[in-house]
């Protein structure tokens, strides 16, 4: 049998399989990831993106906070690919019963999915610090400098930054799911970003496949991998 094969039928025969996964299941969506060659990593700025998605540079530095992330962290306007579209219809039918997600992009619930933990937020929401109203991203789109509610407070995006913390009932919700799961895919992720990576050691099972385009830390605890896109993978399931 062929790991494809072996795929096939263990996704077949699951009821609680989860997808965790990364800023690689979007980039064939368009959306570049960090750590690719083309990824944000490499390119030039100022400051390294760490620093300037941190929440300290995004409260010394408001503006040019905001300049970054509208110009390198707004994915507005992509389409969900096969690999959002086909874990939309594994939901349906029953087999997959969660998508544990890094990404802040929204394409898994624009494809269908509906039971969704966005361990790092998503720039769909936005609130304001002052008074809690929320926004909508297009609002922080088209503002000039920093968005500004009508109350004057600043529009934060729900969006996890580095020295923040994750929401605790979206990770215990995560936590959860993976506890259950009788089939784990991981895919998309260089599974270097904590403590999300850190969700894997959660999963009790003996059928953890990892579909990477290349190495990640966890390679020798999958039972199965694959170092190819996803879309190549997910267009056959
Ligand atoms: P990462 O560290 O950038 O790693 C991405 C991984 O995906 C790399 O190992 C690539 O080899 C792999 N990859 C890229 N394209 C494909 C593909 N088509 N098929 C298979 N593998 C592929 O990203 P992580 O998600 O691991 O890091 C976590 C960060 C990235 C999170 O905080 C995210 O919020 C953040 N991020 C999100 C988005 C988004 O929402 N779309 C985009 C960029 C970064």
């Amino acid at each position: 049998m062929t790991n494809l094969q072996q795929l096939k039928q263990w996704i077949l025969e699951s009821k609680s399989a989860v997808f965790f996964g990364g800023a690689g299941v979007s980039t064939e969506s368009g959306i570049p990831d960090f750590r690719s060659v083309d990824g944000l990593y490499h390119q030039k700025f100022d400051y390294p993106p760490e620093t300037i998605i941190s929440h300290t540079f995004y409260e010394r530095k408001p503006d040019y906070f905001f300049r970054f992330y509208r110009e390198k962290m707004l994915p507005l306007g992509f389409e969900p690919n096969v690999t959002h579209k086909v874990l939309a219809r594994l939901e349906k039918e029953g087999h997959l019963a969660a998508v544990v997600t890094q990404n802040i992009d929204g394409l898994h619930q624009k494809a269908g999915s509906k039971n969704v933990y966005e361990l790092h937020g998503s720039v769909l929401r936005n609130y304001c610090v002052k008074c809690g109203k929320f926004y909508g991203a297009e609002v922080v789109k088209n503002a000039k400098g920093v968005p500004l509610c009508d109350c004057g407070g600043i529009i934060k995006p729900d969006v996890v930054l580095y020295e923040e913390s994750l929401d605790q009932r979206t990770l215990e919700g995560a936590v959860a799911a993976i506890r259950k799961a009788d089939l784990l895919i991981v895919g998309g992720t260089s599974l270097t970003v904590y403590p999300a990576a850190g969700l894997l050691h959660y999963y009790r099972g003996d059928r953890l496949v990892l579909i990477n385009r290349d190495e990640t830390p966890y390679d020798s605890y999958a039972n199965l991998v694959f170092h190819e896109k996803l879309g190549e993978i997910f267009s056959q399931l």
